[in-house]
Parts: structure tokens; C-alpha cells; sequence
């Protein structure tokens, strides 16, 4: 896969790649199963769990405050895109309609489409993570998760749930659909935690 697409990071960036990782200038997508179309009339996303629980409406999240992020992506496969440009709500944001029960310690991210993808609470509430609507100042594409996303950048991208719907708020880890098959729980990709053996 070397060559035209994937290269090695040059010296200037190579404090930015992460170890065992290689720059695509395109942006792959990588999904399991199907590409789920949802409006942004129908897309709803549920709390629940230790959580006072409650559903946003697209027009609820869009009323949050909105933010820029400008953040590098890596995906387990090897490949890294950087200075990928987002628009959207921050989780810290987003956490402010949220009464949480202090006994919830993880998260797992639900899905359209049943794809799961498991959190602590602290890997989850982070200035820098965000739920995002908007790529390179368009909508979302549904390939890329649109209409609406979570990014947490400082994780492997599988961590970054496409077509969310649903937050599950625990007091244990429950192991969201790659943590089950083999990827690491954490997935830190500068500690190159990629599998769980
Ligand atoms: N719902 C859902 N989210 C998902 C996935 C998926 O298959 N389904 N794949 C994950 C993986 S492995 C990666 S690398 C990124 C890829 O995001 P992209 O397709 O926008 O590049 O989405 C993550 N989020
Ligand atoms: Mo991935």
C-alpha cells in the first residue's frame, strides 16, 4: 500500500505520527457493515444508564455552543490523515445538559447500525473531544458518520463513533464491538495499544 497513497511521514511531521503509522493524503473510509442514512430530521441521540437519561434533538445539539478542530486521525490499520478540519460540539460542551450520577466510571458509544465503541468517563470528557457535524467545511458525509459523529483524537479512530445514537453511562467497562474481537480497550496510539493480546 506504499507508494502513491501512503508514505512515510516526512522528518517535519514525524513528531506527529505515531509509531508504525504511515500519511494518506486522502481520507479512507473504514466501516464495518453498511453505510446507515440517517436525516438530521430523524437523528436523535439517547443518554442513558447512570445518567439522568433524556434525547437530544439534531436542533437541541445544534443550539450547543459550536467549535473548530483542526486534529490529526489515526487509524489502527496503519494509516494517519493529519490536520483533519471539523466543526462541531464539544463534549465538554455537550456534558453541561447532562446530569451525570457520580457512580458512572465508562461509556459506551451506541451506534445507527449497532457498531459500539467502549470509554472511561475521563478518556471520554476531554476539551478536545467532540461531537462533529461538519468536515473541511462541509456536511458530513454519511461514509465519514454524518450526519453527526463523535471524534476523540488523542485514541485510535475506532474509538471515534460514526452515526451516533446513543451513550450508555456505567459504573463497569462493558467492551464496545473491536474491543470484543481483539483491539485494545484503550486503543492509545502513541503506545502503540492496538490489540488486547
Ligand atoms: N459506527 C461506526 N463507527 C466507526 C466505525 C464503524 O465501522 N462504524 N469504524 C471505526 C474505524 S475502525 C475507524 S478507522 C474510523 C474511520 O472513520 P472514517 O471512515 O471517517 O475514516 O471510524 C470508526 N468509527
Ligand atoms: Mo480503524
Amino acid at each position: 500500500m506504499l507508494g502513491k497513497f501512503f508514505q512515510k511521514p516526512d522528518p517535519e511531521y514525524s513528531d506527529r505520527v505515531p509509531p508504525g503509522q504511515y500519511l494518506t493524503k486522502g481520507f479512507p473510509v473504514l466501516t464495518y457493515g453498511t453505510v446507515p442514512r440517517i436525516s438530521t430530521d430523524e437523528w436523535k441521540l439517547r443518554i442513558w444508564g447512570l445518567v439522568q437519561p433524556k434525547t437530544f434533538s439534531w436542533a437541541e445539539i445544534m443550539n450547543m455552543p459550536q467549535s473548530e478542530f483542526t486534529k490529526d486521525f489515526h487509524c489502527v490499520t496503519r494509516w494517519s490523515k493529519l490536520d483533519v478540519k471539523w466543526r462541531g460540539i464539544k463534549v465538554t460542551d455537550f456534558m453541561k445538559n447532562v446530569e451525570l450520577d457520580s457512580k458512572a466510571t465508562h461509556v459506551l458509544q451506541h451506534c445507527y447500525g449497532g457498531y459500539t465503541t467502549n470509554l472511561t468517563r475521563e478518556e471520554f470528557i476531554r476539551e478536545d473531544n467532540f461531537f462533529a457535524h461538519t468536515l473541511f467545511d462541509e456536511p458530513l458525509p454519511a461514509e465519514h458518520g454524518g450526519p453527526m459523529r463523535t471524534v476523540v483524537p488523542h485514541l485510535y479512530a475506532w474509538k471515534s463513533a460514526k452515526w451516533i445514537e446513543g451513550l450508555e453511562f456505567l459504573d463497569r467497562e462493558e467492551l464496545g464491538f473491536w474491543e470484543r474481537n481483539g483491539y485494545h480497550r484503550r486503543g492509545e496510539p502513541w503506545a502503540e495499544e492496538r490489540y488486547s493480546f
